[in-house]
């Protein structure tokens, strides 16, 4: 059965989702849901996802939101199939959910602000405060020190393998590598700078920007047309 997705090509949630489907080989269909227009807020969405966010899953009757569960809910699924993402032992699965927590708790809402004020608040015509700005890099230094420190030791977050853990760090990273402007934090780091290199290029990750550069496009305004005269 085709996996749906609602989300937006753009938005770093669902992208999380797609990326982790295409590692593990999952058929997927997006099902577009406008972000700009807040078709998440209306009453046919919120059946959904009650929060009014972006992805949710449905596979028939079963439907999950929240990123990060869903990508633990198919990594689990397709285990059996050795498509390793949450590691082999005990241990190596705990540590992915450590690294995921990290990710989500210690690092996610440093950048999440920081797209707000840079990304979100412009397109609202709201001014963005560069001091809060500021303030999450600062603190991010902070934690990507503490990620240099531990990929001095190995290859990826959780061990010598890649994992949901590494994979969750994708669309923001992205962020701050591109338009945020802060790649710099990343490149002065050179564990954390190689880390980068190798996970962002994974085919699954560049499937998943050639799709969202793909919907850019799409969405461009087209030429003109022609005045027909008669
Ligand atoms: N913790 C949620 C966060 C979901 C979330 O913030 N989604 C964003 C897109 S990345 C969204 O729907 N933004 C629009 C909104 O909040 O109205 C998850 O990981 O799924």
């Amino acid at each position: 059965m085709v996996v749906k997705v609602y989300g937006s090509a753009m938005a770093a949630c669902p992208q999380r989702v797609m990326v982790c489907l295409i590692e593990l080989g999952v058929d997927y269909e997006l099902i577009h849901v406008d972000l700009d227009s807040l078709q998440q807020k209306k009453p046919d969405f919120l059946l959904l996802q009650p929060f009014g966010q972006v992805p949710v899953i449905e596979e028939g009757d079963f439907r999950l939101f929240e990123s990060r569960a869903i990508i633990r809910y198919y990594a689990a699924k397709y285990e059996d199939k050795g498509k390793k993402l949450t590691g082999t032992t005990l241990e190596e699965k705990a540590l992915v959910d450590q690294w995921l927590e990290v990710e989500s708790n210690n690092y996610n809402d440093l950048v999440y602000n920081m797209v707000l004020q840079l990304l979100v608040f412009p397109k609202m015509g709201h001014k963005s405060d560069l001091i809060v700005v500021q303030k999450c890099a600062n603190n991010l230094e902070k934690v990507f020190d503490i990620y240099e420190q531990r990929l001095s030791k190995c290859k990826y977050l959780a061990g010598d393998f890649f994992s949901l853990a590494d994979l969750s760090h994708l669309p923001s990273l992205r962020f701050l590598m591109n338009e945020g402007g802060f790649a710099q934090l990343v490149t002065q780091r050179k564990y954390l700078h190689d880390w980068y290199l190798d996970i962002s290029s994974r085919p699954s990750w560049n499937k998943v920007l050639d799709f969202m550069n793909m919907k850019k496009l799409e969405m461009l305004p087209g030429p003109p047309k022609e005045e027909v005269k008669v």
